[in-house]
């Protein structure tokens, strides 16, 4: 028997838009639009999606292909849909980014001044994902850093701090071969970065993008490639700008999932009763007695409950 769509070419997706979505297919390189085929029934495909296409694949003007299939994901950064935990719709996750390797947190030093609760949820989301957080301070000509990363000491957080004048290397190692996704508030200099690192990628700067505030917006993810470093011998790698998520709902997150991002301290767990919150409430929580005997720190445990705390703060 044949093989279905052995004439399937991979692409990766770059963009989507009410239905259509944008595919960077390799050798020769081009960009495709594409549709969904019928038998990938509700399955969604988002930006970071590797997929095989077939129909026309040339890239032509005009030319639509079909999405057949959707290859594993490496990891999936999911934020709850309405950030509302009292109805079944509210609870519903959306996975927001497939296959990325890093949540790079963007926060300003002043103006706006940094936020770590919100800090703090990005990281909850990039613990549970699977994903390596890396914090990107920008404004550092504005405000000295001390204070934010005196807060996340005890995380051990890499950090990059970004000034108008700086140069980007660091940034950009800290890029290479990676698919990156940046989230942060307005105004913090997300776009203004992006335009460095990838200067055609023209991002309006000191506007607040998408729809009216508080509404739903419809801006959604765009995966932007950063370019050829000189003398670098890996791949630049993409960074994924995501204007329209300000925040993520965290409702999905169990406190064993937030546990990825502390292995001092999962081990510790082994002796909690069943359903264990790991709050400080729960009287029979077994990580009391771990650091007590010395297996951690407790200014570890603080975090990791600082953290499961902020699940339920607020988003804004
Ligand atoms: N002083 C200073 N201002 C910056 C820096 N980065 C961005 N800005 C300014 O901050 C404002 C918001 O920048 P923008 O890139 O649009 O932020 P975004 O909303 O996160 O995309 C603009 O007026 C920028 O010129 C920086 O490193 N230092
Ligand atoms: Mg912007
Ligand atoms: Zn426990």
């Amino acid at each position: 028997m044949r093989p279905r769509h052995s004439d399937a070419v991979d692409g990766f997706v770059t963009a989507v838009d009410r239905g259509r979505y944008t595919c960077v297919l390799g050798d020769p390189e081009r960009t495709v639009t594409a549709m969904r085929a019928r038998e990938l029934g509700r399955r969604s495909v988002v930006v970071g999606d590797r997929v095989s296409l077939v129909g026309d694949t040339s890239g032509d003007a005009g030319a639509l292909a079909r999405i057949v299939r959707i290859a594993d994901r490496r990891s999936v950064l999911r934020r709850t849909a309405d950030d509302d935990d009292t109805t079944a719709e509210g609870r519903l996750e959306r996975v927001v980014v497939a296959n990325a390797d890093q949540l790079v947190i963007v926060s300003s030093l002043a103006d706006p001044p940094p936020r770590t609760g919100f800090i703090d949820r990005c990281l909850v989301a990039a613990y549970d994902a699977g994903i390596q957080p890396l914090l990107c301070l920008t404004k550092a000509d504005l405000s000295g850093p001390a204070a934010v990363l005196d807060y996340y000491a005890e995380l051990d957080l890499p950090h990059l701090l970004v000034r108008p004048d700086c140069d980007l290397d660091d940034m950009r190692a800290a890029l290479a071969g990676l698919v990156s996704v940046l989230v942060g508030h307005s105004g913090v200099g997300k776009s203004t970065l992006v335009n460095r690192l990838v200067p055609a990628a023209d991002r309006a700067v000191g506007r607040v993008s998408a729809i009216g505030r508080g509404r739903h917006t419809s801006t959604s993810a765009v995966a932007l490639r950063l370019p050829d470093r000189a003398g670098a011998a890996d791949s630049a790698g993409w960074i994924i700008d995501t204007p329209g998520i300000r925040s993520f709902g965290l409702a999905h997150v169990s406190a064993d999932s937030l546990l990825h991002g502390f292995a001092d301290l999962a081990p510790g767990t082994a002796d909690c009763p069943p359903n264990c919150e790991h709050t400080e409430a729960e009287p029979e929580c077994a990580l009391d007695a771990w650091v007590a005997a010395g297996n951690a720190d407790q200014r570890r445990l603080a975090s990791y409950r600082r953290l499961l705390a902020s699940r339920a703060g607020e988003t804004e």
